[in-house]
Protein backbone atom coordinates (compact mmCIF):
# COMPACT_ATOMS: atom_id res chain seq x y z
CA UNK A 1 0.00 0.00 0.00
CA UNK A 2 0.78 3.71 -0.60
CA UNK A 3 1.00 4.74 3.44
CA UNK A 4 2.03 8.49 2.20
CA UNK A 5 -0.23 9.06 -0.86
CA UNK A 6 -2.88 7.50 0.54
CA UNK A 7 -3.50 10.84 3.15
CA UNK A 8 -2.83 13.17 0.19
CA UNK A 9 -5.54 15.11 -2.57
CA UNK A 10 -4.77 12.65 -5.51
CA UNK A 11 -6.89 9.88 -7.84
CA UNK A 12 -6.87 7.15 -5.36
CA UNK A 13 -6.68 2.98 -6.80
CA UNK A 14 -9.59 2.44 -5.00
CA UNK A 15 -11.71 5.23 -6.83
CA UNK A 16 -10.51 4.13 -10.16
CA UNK A 17 -14.08 2.62 -11.22
CA UNK A 18 -16.53 5.36 -9.49
CA UNK A 19 -17.91 6.85 -12.07
CA UNK A 20 -19.84 9.42 -9.48
CA UNK A 21 -16.68 11.56 -8.71
CA UNK A 22 -16.49 14.68 -11.03
CA UNK A 23 -13.49 16.02 -12.94
CA UNK A 24 -11.61 19.00 -10.94
CA UNK A 25 -9.99 20.03 -7.72
CA UNK A 26 -10.24 17.21 -5.05
CA UNK A 27 -9.80 19.56 -2.40
CA UNK A 28 -10.64 23.74 -1.94
CA UNK A 29 -8.16 26.11 -0.62
CA UNK A 30 -8.05 27.48 2.30
CA UNK A 31 -7.62 30.37 3.52
CA UNK A 32 -3.60 31.53 3.38
CA UNK A 33 -3.77 32.18 7.20
CA UNK A 34 -4.42 28.53 7.76
CA UNK A 35 -1.18 27.03 5.51
CA UNK A 36 1.24 26.33 8.16
CA UNK A 37 3.81 28.90 8.82
CA UNK A 38 6.25 26.91 9.73
CA UNK A 39 8.34 24.19 7.94
CA UNK A 40 7.77 20.62 8.72
CA UNK A 41 10.28 18.76 10.62
CA UNK A 42 13.45 16.69 9.73
CA UNK A 43 14.95 14.46 11.50
CA UNK A 44 17.36 16.40 13.70
CA UNK A 45 20.61 16.15 11.96
CA UNK A 46 19.31 17.87 9.23
CA UNK A 47 17.91 21.14 8.17
CA UNK A 48 16.07 23.19 5.52
CA UNK A 49 17.68 25.41 3.22
CA UNK A 50 16.39 27.29 0.00
CA UNK A 51 18.77 27.06 -2.78
CA UNK A 52 19.99 30.16 -4.75
CA UNK A 53 20.55 28.53 -8.33
CA UNK A 54 22.00 32.06 -9.05
CA UNK A 55 25.17 31.18 -6.78
CA UNK A 56 27.90 29.17 -8.88
CA UNK A 57 28.42 27.23 -5.39
CA UNK A 58 24.96 26.41 -4.71
CA UNK A 59 24.54 25.34 -8.49
CA UNK A 60 27.28 23.24 -8.47
CA UNK A 61 26.39 21.71 -5.11
CA UNK A 62 22.98 20.73 -6.91
CA UNK A 63 24.37 19.54 -10.13
CA UNK A 64 26.68 16.83 -7.88
CA UNK A 65 24.29 15.52 -5.41
CA UNK A 66 22.02 14.58 -8.60
CA UNK A 67 24.85 13.62 -11.03
CA UNK A 68 25.61 11.36 -8.56
CA UNK A 69 21.75 9.78 -6.91
CA UNK A 70 19.21 11.03 -9.72
CA UNK A 71 17.21 8.74 -11.62
CA UNK A 72 19.01 5.35 -12.98
CA UNK A 73 17.53 2.95 -15.13
CA UNK A 74 16.18 -0.12 -14.29
CA UNK A 75 19.45 -2.36 -14.15
CA UNK A 76 21.39 0.80 -12.98
CA UNK A 77 23.44 0.86 -15.66
CA UNK A 78 22.70 5.07 -16.70
CA UNK A 79 21.90 8.11 -14.51
CA UNK A 80 20.77 11.38 -15.67
CA UNK A 81 23.43 14.09 -15.81
CA UNK A 82 21.40 17.31 -16.18
CA UNK A 83 23.91 20.18 -16.87
CA UNK A 84 24.33 23.21 -14.43
CA UNK A 85 22.89 25.70 -17.34
CA UNK A 86 20.19 23.03 -17.67
CA UNK A 87 19.29 23.04 -14.26
CA UNK A 88 19.08 26.96 -13.84
CA UNK A 89 17.06 26.93 -17.05
CA UNK A 90 14.59 24.77 -15.64
CA UNK A 91 14.51 26.47 -12.34
CA UNK A 92 14.41 29.82 -13.34
CA UNK A 93 10.65 30.50 -15.91
CA UNK A 94 9.29 33.45 -15.93
CA UNK A 95 7.64 34.22 -12.46
CA UNK A 96 9.54 31.39 -10.30
CA UNK A 97 10.05 30.88 -6.64
CA UNK A 98 13.18 30.83 -4.94
CA UNK A 99 11.71 29.45 -2.13
CA UNK A 100 10.71 26.61 -3.73
CA UNK A 101 13.89 25.61 -4.58
CA UNK A 102 14.41 23.30 -1.63
CA UNK A 103 17.14 21.49 -0.05
CA UNK A 104 18.40 19.81 2.76
CA UNK A 105 22.00 19.76 4.39
CA UNK A 106 24.01 17.55 6.80
CA UNK A 107 23.51 20.65 10.42
CA UNK A 108 27.21 19.88 10.80
CA UNK A 109 28.89 19.44 7.64
CA UNK A 110 26.79 21.53 5.46
CA UNK A 111 26.76 18.45 3.12
CA UNK A 112 23.56 18.76 0.86
CA UNK A 113 22.02 15.56 1.04
CA UNK A 114 18.37 15.69 -0.72
CA UNK A 115 16.96 18.11 -3.37
CA UNK A 116 12.94 18.95 -4.42
CA UNK A 117 11.63 21.76 -6.88
CA UNK A 118 8.81 23.33 -7.79
CA UNK A 119 8.00 25.75 -10.57
CA UNK A 120 5.07 27.89 -11.65
CA UNK A 121 3.02 26.84 -14.50
CA UNK A 122 -0.41 27.47 -16.23
CA UNK A 123 -1.79 24.03 -17.36
CA UNK A 124 -5.27 23.86 -18.96
CA UNK A 125 -7.32 20.57 -18.09
CA UNK A 126 -9.82 20.73 -21.02
CA UNK A 127 -11.25 23.89 -20.98
CA UNK A 128 -9.98 24.90 -17.18
CA UNK A 129 -6.46 26.90 -17.22
CA UNK A 130 -5.11 25.78 -13.28
CA UNK A 131 -2.30 27.82 -11.81
CA UNK A 132 0.24 24.91 -10.85
CA UNK A 133 3.28 24.02 -9.26
CA UNK A 134 5.69 20.88 -11.74
CA UNK A 135 7.46 19.24 -9.15
CA UNK A 136 10.95 17.74 -10.56
CA UNK A 137 14.44 17.16 -9.23
CA UNK A 138 12.94 15.26 -6.04
CA UNK A 139 15.98 13.52 -4.98
CA UNK A 140 17.35 11.71 -1.53
CA UNK A 141 21.28 10.82 -1.69
CA UNK A 142 21.31 7.17 -1.82
CA UNK A 143 23.00 6.87 1.67
CA UNK A 144 19.59 8.02 3.10
CA UNK A 145 16.91 6.29 1.44
CA UNK A 146 13.96 4.19 2.72
CA UNK A 147 13.76 6.62 5.91
CA UNK A 148 10.64 8.33 4.38
CA UNK A 149 12.41 11.88 3.84
CA UNK A 150 10.72 11.81 0.36
CA UNK A 151 7.03 12.12 1.83
CA UNK A 152 8.57 15.39 4.43
CA UNK A 153 10.04 16.82 1.40
CA UNK A 154 7.14 16.68 -0.72
CA UNK A 155 5.05 17.68 1.98
CA UNK A 156 7.71 21.08 2.10
CA UNK A 157 7.34 21.84 -1.57
CA UNK A 158 3.48 21.80 -1.04
CA UNK A 159 3.49 24.09 1.62
CA UNK A 160 5.28 26.21 -0.29
CA UNK A 161 3.84 26.54 -3.03
CA UNK A 162 0.55 26.68 -0.92
CA UNK A 163 1.98 29.57 0.60
CA UNK A 164 2.05 31.44 -3.13
CA UNK A 165 -1.60 30.68 -3.29
CA UNK A 166 -1.17 27.61 -5.16
CA UNK A 167 -3.00 24.53 -4.94
CA UNK A 168 -2.60 21.96 -8.05
CA UNK A 169 0.86 20.63 -9.33
CA UNK A 170 1.95 18.46 -12.36
CA UNK A 171 5.01 15.70 -11.94
CA UNK A 172 5.99 12.54 -13.77
CA UNK A 173 7.35 9.49 -12.64
CA UNK A 174 9.25 6.46 -13.96
CA UNK A 175 7.18 4.57 -10.66
CA UNK A 176 3.49 3.91 -10.68
CA UNK A 177 2.04 6.30 -7.87
CA UNK A 178 -2.12 6.99 -7.17
CA UNK A 179 -2.74 7.55 -10.13
CA UNK A 180 -1.60 8.48 -13.25
CA UNK A 181 -3.38 10.48 -15.70
CA UNK A 182 -1.76 8.78 -18.55
CA UNK A 183 1.13 6.55 -19.06
CA UNK A 184 3.80 6.70 -21.77
CA UNK A 185 6.61 4.72 -23.20
CA UNK A 186 9.82 5.90 -24.10
CA UNK A 187 11.17 5.40 -27.80
CA UNK A 188 14.55 5.66 -28.80
CA UNK A 189 16.43 6.56 -32.02
CA UNK A 190 20.05 5.25 -32.66
CA UNK A 191 22.38 7.90 -33.69
CA UNK A 192 25.34 6.59 -33.08
CA UNK A 193 24.64 2.84 -33.15
CA UNK A 194 28.17 1.72 -32.67
CA UNK A 195 28.59 3.79 -29.18
CA UNK A 196 24.97 2.39 -28.31
CA UNK A 197 25.84 -1.23 -28.08
CA UNK A 198 29.28 -0.96 -26.81
CA UNK A 199 27.51 0.63 -23.83
CA UNK A 200 24.90 -1.48 -23.32
CA UNK A 201 22.31 1.09 -24.30
CA UNK A 202 21.31 -1.30 -27.09
CA UNK A 203 21.74 -4.85 -28.78
CA UNK A 204 22.64 -6.10 -32.51
CA UNK A 205 19.30 -7.15 -33.54
CA UNK A 206 19.25 -10.89 -34.11
CA UNK A 207 20.66 -11.52 -37.80
CA UNK A 208 22.25 -7.73 -37.56
CA UNK A 209 26.07 -7.13 -37.97
CA UNK A 210 27.69 -3.73 -37.34
CA UNK A 211 27.61 -2.41 -40.26
CA UNK A 212 24.35 -3.55 -41.15
CA UNK A 213 22.89 -1.72 -38.29
CA UNK A 214 25.04 1.47 -38.68
CA UNK A 215 23.78 1.44 -42.13
CA UNK A 216 20.18 1.35 -41.36
CA UNK A 217 20.41 3.80 -39.06
CA UNK A 218 22.44 6.77 -41.59
CA UNK A 219 20.94 9.78 -41.80
CA UNK A 220 21.21 12.56 -44.70
CA UNK A 221 24.42 15.08 -44.11
CA UNK A 222 21.93 17.99 -44.47
CA UNK A 223 18.20 18.86 -43.83
CA UNK A 224 15.37 18.46 -46.55
CA UNK A 225 12.92 21.08 -45.29
CA UNK A 226 13.29 24.44 -47.59
CA UNK A 227 13.29 27.30 -45.32
CA UNK A 228 14.38 24.58 -42.19
CA UNK A 229 16.49 27.25 -39.89
CA UNK A 230 17.28 27.52 -35.92
CA UNK A 231 14.47 30.01 -34.26
CA UNK A 232 15.54 33.27 -33.58
CA UNK A 233 14.24 35.78 -30.63
CA UNK A 234 12.34 37.58 -33.51
CA UNK A 235 10.53 34.31 -34.25
CA UNK A 236 8.71 34.41 -30.67
CA UNK A 237 5.61 36.14 -31.57
CA UNK A 238 4.81 33.39 -34.46
CA UNK A 239 6.05 30.45 -32.81
CA UNK A 240 3.84 31.47 -30.08
CA UNK A 241 0.69 31.71 -31.93
CA UNK A 242 1.38 28.10 -33.50
CA UNK A 243 2.28 26.23 -30.12
CA UNK A 244 -0.89 28.04 -28.76
CA UNK A 245 -3.18 26.77 -31.84
CA UNK A 246 -1.71 22.84 -31.69
CA UNK A 247 -1.86 23.00 -27.80
CA UNK A 248 -6.03 22.99 -28.74
CA UNK A 249 -6.27 19.30 -29.28
CA UNK A 250 -4.73 18.08 -26.02
CA UNK A 251 -6.91 17.41 -22.97
CA UNK A 252 -3.61 18.59 -20.78
CA UNK A 253 -1.19 21.06 -21.88
CA UNK A 254 0.47 24.39 -20.61
CA UNK A 255 -0.86 27.32 -21.41
CA UNK A 256 1.86 29.23 -22.54
CA UNK A 257 2.62 33.04 -23.71
CA UNK A 258 5.08 34.64 -25.50
CA UNK A 259 7.45 35.03 -22.04
CA UNK A 260 7.16 31.72 -21.56
CA UNK A 261 8.68 30.73 -24.93
CA UNK A 262 11.39 32.94 -25.05
CA UNK A 263 11.72 31.34 -22.26
CA UNK A 264 11.23 27.80 -22.75
CA UNK A 265 11.50 27.06 -26.57
CA UNK A 266 14.38 29.99 -27.42
CA UNK A 267 17.47 27.90 -28.14
CA UNK A 268 19.83 27.73 -25.51
CA UNK A 269 23.65 26.19 -25.85
CA UNK A 270 23.52 22.62 -25.08
CA UNK A 271 20.50 23.03 -23.36
CA UNK A 272 17.38 23.70 -26.06
CA UNK A 273 17.39 23.34 -29.91
CA UNK A 274 14.55 24.75 -31.55
CA UNK A 275 13.83 24.89 -35.38
CA UNK A 276 11.52 26.90 -37.60
CA UNK A 277 10.45 26.34 -41.01
CA UNK A 278 10.20 29.66 -42.91
CA UNK A 279 8.17 29.62 -45.98
CA UNK A 280 10.90 30.74 -48.89
CA UNK A 281 7.55 31.94 -50.77
CA UNK A 282 5.97 33.95 -47.77
CA UNK A 283 8.68 34.16 -44.89
CA UNK A 284 5.73 33.31 -42.40
CA UNK A 285 6.73 30.11 -40.43
CA UNK A 286 4.70 26.85 -40.30
CA UNK A 287 6.31 24.57 -38.37
CA UNK A 288 8.76 24.37 -35.58
CA UNK A 289 10.66 21.53 -33.66
CA UNK A 290 12.88 21.16 -30.83
CA UNK A 291 14.55 19.05 -28.73
CA UNK A 292 16.40 19.29 -24.98
CA UNK A 293 20.11 17.85 -23.98
CA UNK A 294 20.27 15.62 -20.84
CA UNK A 295 23.15 13.69 -21.01
CA UNK A 296 22.81 10.43 -18.83
CA UNK A 297 26.52 8.76 -16.93
CA UNK A 298 27.02 5.70 -18.13
CA UNK A 299 27.73 4.33 -15.25
CA UNK A 300 31.48 1.46 -14.63
CA UNK A 301 32.49 1.50 -18.75
CA UNK A 302 36.04 1.21 -19.10
CA UNK A 303 35.83 4.09 -21.81
CA UNK A 304 32.69 6.11 -22.53
CA UNK A 305 31.58 8.28 -19.52
CA UNK A 306 28.76 9.86 -20.97
CA UNK A 307 25.74 9.08 -23.46
CA UNK A 308 24.84 12.81 -25.57
CA UNK A 309 20.81 12.12 -25.56
CA UNK A 310 18.45 14.52 -27.20
CA UNK A 311 14.82 14.31 -25.95
CA UNK A 312 11.61 15.75 -28.03
CA UNK A 313 10.18 18.66 -26.54
CA UNK A 314 7.03 20.75 -28.36
CA UNK A 315 6.78 20.36 -32.07
CA UNK A 316 4.51 21.69 -34.40
CA UNK A 317 3.99 21.21 -38.25
CA UNK A 318 1.25 22.62 -40.17
CA UNK A 319 2.72 22.17 -43.64
CA UNK A 320 5.61 20.38 -43.16
CA UNK A 321 4.50 16.66 -42.77
CA UNK A 322 5.72 15.99 -39.04
CA UNK A 323 7.55 12.57 -40.38
CA UNK A 324 9.82 15.05 -42.48
CA UNK A 325 10.09 17.58 -39.61
CA UNK A 326 10.96 15.19 -36.94
CA UNK A 327 13.88 13.57 -39.72
CA UNK A 328 15.33 17.16 -40.17
CA UNK A 329 15.50 17.12 -36.20
CA UNK A 330 17.14 13.89 -36.56
CA UNK A 331 19.72 14.82 -39.00
CA UNK A 332 20.59 18.25 -36.98
CA UNK A 333 20.78 16.22 -33.77
CA UNK A 334 23.17 13.68 -35.61
CA UNK A 335 25.14 16.85 -37.04
CA UNK A 336 25.78 17.96 -33.28
CA UNK A 337 26.81 14.76 -32.25
CA UNK A 338 23.92 13.43 -29.94
CA UNK A 339 24.44 9.53 -29.80
CA UNK A 340 20.92 8.83 -29.50
CA UNK A 341 17.19 10.90 -29.52
CA UNK A 342 14.18 10.31 -27.46
CA UNK A 343 10.62 10.75 -27.49
CA UNK A 344 7.56 9.89 -25.78
CA UNK A 345 4.68 8.49 -27.21
CA UNK A 346 2.97 11.86 -26.60
CA UNK A 347 0.89 14.10 -28.64
CA UNK A 348 1.26 13.12 -32.40
CA UNK A 349 4.33 11.11 -31.89
CA UNK A 350 3.10 7.97 -32.85
CA UNK A 351 2.85 8.81 -36.13
CA UNK A 352 6.60 9.35 -36.64
CA UNK A 353 7.99 7.10 -34.25
CA UNK A 354 8.17 3.46 -35.99
CA UNK A 355 8.32 4.92 -39.57
CA UNK A 356 11.25 6.97 -38.51
CA UNK A 357 13.01 3.96 -37.06
CA UNK A 358 12.94 4.39 -33.76
CA UNK A 359 12.19 1.60 -31.11
CA UNK A 360 10.48 1.40 -27.16
CA UNK A 361 12.47 1.79 -24.41
CA UNK A 362 12.35 -0.27 -21.20
CA UNK A 363 11.11 2.59 -19.57
CA UNK A 364 7.86 3.93 -19.17
CA UNK A 365 6.87 7.63 -17.86
CA UNK A 366 3.85 8.13 -15.64
CA UNK A 367 1.99 11.47 -15.45
CA UNK A 368 0.38 12.98 -12.80
CA UNK A 369 -2.06 15.89 -11.28
CA UNK A 370 -1.92 16.60 -7.55
CA UNK A 371 -5.31 17.73 -6.14
CA UNK A 372 -7.11 17.27 -9.36
CA UNK A 373 -9.41 14.32 -10.65
CA UNK A 374 -9.69 13.33 -14.06
CA UNK A 375 -12.69 11.23 -15.00
CA UNK A 376 -10.92 8.76 -16.92
CA UNK A 377 -6.87 8.04 -18.28
CA UNK A 378 -5.94 9.65 -20.66
CA UNK A 379 -4.17 8.34 -24.13
CA UNK A 380 -0.67 9.98 -24.45
CA UNK A 381 -2.04 11.00 -27.64
CA UNK A 382 -4.45 13.06 -25.73
CA UNK A 383 -0.99 14.64 -23.98
CA UNK A 384 0.18 17.79 -24.48
CA UNK A 385 2.66 18.29 -21.37
CA UNK A 386 6.46 17.25 -21.64
CA UNK A 387 8.57 18.00 -18.27
CA UNK A 388 11.89 17.63 -18.30
S1 LIG B 1 10.63 11.52 -10.75
C1 LIG B 1 12.26 11.28 -10.17
C2 LIG B 1 12.32 11.05 -8.69
N1 LIG B 1 13.70 10.90 -8.26
C3 LIG B 1 14.42 9.78 -8.38
O1 LIG B 1 13.94 8.75 -8.82
C4 LIG B 1 15.88 9.89 -7.99
C5 LIG B 1 16.43 8.65 -7.34
N2 LIG B 1 15.61 8.27 -6.20
C6 LIG B 1 15.56 8.97 -5.04
O2 LIG B 1 16.21 9.98 -4.87
C7 LIG B 1 10.59 13.30 -11.11
C8 LIG B 1 14.63 8.43 -3.98
O3 LIG B 1 14.38 7.08 -4.24
C9 LIG B 1 13.30 9.22 -3.89
C10 LIG B 1 12.38 8.54 -2.87
C11 LIG B 1 13.57 10.62 -3.40
C12 LIG B 1 12.58 9.25 -5.24
N3 LIG B 1 7.54 10.67 -6.68
O4 LIG B 1 11.80 8.61 1.48
P1 LIG B 1 11.18 7.32 1.13
C13 LIG B 1 10.26 14.05 -9.84
O5 LIG B 1 11.14 14.57 -9.20
C14 LIG B 1 7.14 7.71 -2.47
C15 LIG B 1 6.63 10.72 -5.66
O6 LIG B 1 11.29 6.25 2.16
P2 LIG B 1 13.20 7.02 -0.91
C16 LIG B 1 8.82 14.15 -9.43
C17 LIG B 1 6.87 6.23 -2.26
O7 LIG B 1 5.78 5.82 -3.08
N4 LIG B 1 6.65 9.87 -4.61
O8 LIG B 1 11.76 6.77 -0.26
C18 LIG B 1 8.62 14.22 -7.94
C19 LIG B 1 6.60 6.18 -0.78
O9 LIG B 1 5.28 6.65 -0.48
P3 LIG B 1 4.08 5.59 -0.26
C20 LIG B 1 7.62 8.93 -4.58
O10 LIG B 1 13.41 5.99 -1.95
C21 LIG B 1 7.17 14.32 -7.59
C22 LIG B 1 7.58 7.22 -0.22
O11 LIG B 1 7.92 8.08 -1.35
C23 LIG B 1 8.57 8.82 -5.60
O12 LIG B 1 14.23 7.20 0.11
C24 LIG B 1 6.90 14.42 -6.10
C25 LIG B 1 8.84 6.57 0.28
O13 LIG B 1 9.66 7.58 0.77
C26 LIG B 1 8.49 9.73 -6.68
N5 LIG B 1 9.37 9.72 -7.73
O14 LIG B 1 13.02 8.44 -1.65
C27 LIG B 1 5.45 14.57 -5.77
N6 LIG B 1 9.40 7.82 -5.31
O15 LIG B 1 2.84 6.38 -0.12
C28 LIG B 1 4.97 16.00 -5.99
C29 LIG B 1 8.98 7.29 -4.15
O16 LIG B 1 4.07 4.71 -1.48
C30 LIG B 1 3.52 16.17 -5.58
N7 LIG B 1 7.90 7.96 -3.70
O17 LIG B 1 4.45 4.81 0.99
C31 LIG B 1 3.02 17.58 -5.73
C32 LIG B 1 3.54 18.49 -4.64
C33 LIG B 1 3.18 19.96 -4.81
C34 LIG B 1 1.70 20.20 -4.58
C35 LIG B 1 1.29 21.71 -4.70
C36 LIG B 1 -0.19 22.01 -4.46
C1 LIG C 1 11.63 12.76 -15.83
N1 LIG C 1 11.53 14.17 -15.57
O1 LIG C 1 14.54 3.91 -17.58
C2 LIG C 1 11.36 12.05 -14.54
N2 LIG C 1 15.22 5.14 -19.32
O2 LIG C 1 13.40 3.66 -22.05
C3 LIG C 1 12.13 10.83 -14.31
N3 LIG C 1 16.29 2.65 -21.61
O3 LIG C 1 16.89 4.79 -21.44
C4 LIG C 1 11.46 9.57 -14.72
N4 LIG C 1 18.06 -0.98 -18.68
O4 LIG C 1 15.53 1.04 -23.53
C5 LIG C 1 12.43 8.69 -15.37
N5 LIG C 1 17.45 1.06 -24.66
C6 LIG C 1 11.94 7.42 -15.96
C7 LIG C 1 12.99 6.87 -16.90
C8 LIG C 1 14.26 6.44 -16.21
C9 LIG C 1 15.38 6.09 -17.14
C10 LIG C 1 15.02 4.95 -18.02
C11 LIG C 1 14.89 4.13 -20.30
C12 LIG C 1 13.73 4.61 -21.13
C13 LIG C 1 16.12 3.88 -21.17
C14 LIG C 1 17.32 2.31 -22.58
C15 LIG C 1 18.55 1.70 -21.94
C16 LIG C 1 18.24 0.44 -21.21
C17 LIG C 1 19.44 -0.08 -20.49
C18 LIG C 1 19.06 -1.26 -19.66
C19 LIG C 1 16.69 1.40 -23.63
C20 LIG C 1 17.00 0.33 -25.81
C21 LIG C 1 17.20 1.23 -27.03
C22 LIG C 1 16.96 0.51 -28.35
C23 LIG C 1 17.56 1.33 -29.48
C24 LIG C 1 17.32 0.67 -30.80
C25 LIG C 1 15.88 0.39 -31.01
C26 LIG C 1 15.24 -0.39 -29.86
C27 LIG C 1 15.46 0.30 -28.58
Amino acid sequence: SHKFWETQPVGQFKDLRDTSLREGPIESPTPLSEVKQEPYNLPNLYEWVTCDMDSEETCAEVYNLLSNNYVEDDENMFRFNYSKEFLRWALHPPGYYKSWHIGVRVKSSKKLVAFITGIPARIRVRSDVVSMAEVNFLCVHKKLRSKRLAPVMIKEVTRRVHLENIWQAAYTAGVVLPTPITSCQYWHRSLNPKKLIDVGFSRLGPRMTMSRTMKLFKLPDSTVTPGFRKMELRDVPAVTRLLRTYMMQFVVAPDLDELDVEHWILPKEDVIDSYVVESPETHKLTDFCSFYTLPSSILGHPTHSTLKAAYSYYNVSTKTPLLQLMNDALIVAKQKDFDVFNALDVMHNETFLKELKYGPGDGKLHYYLYNYRLKHILRPSELGLVLL
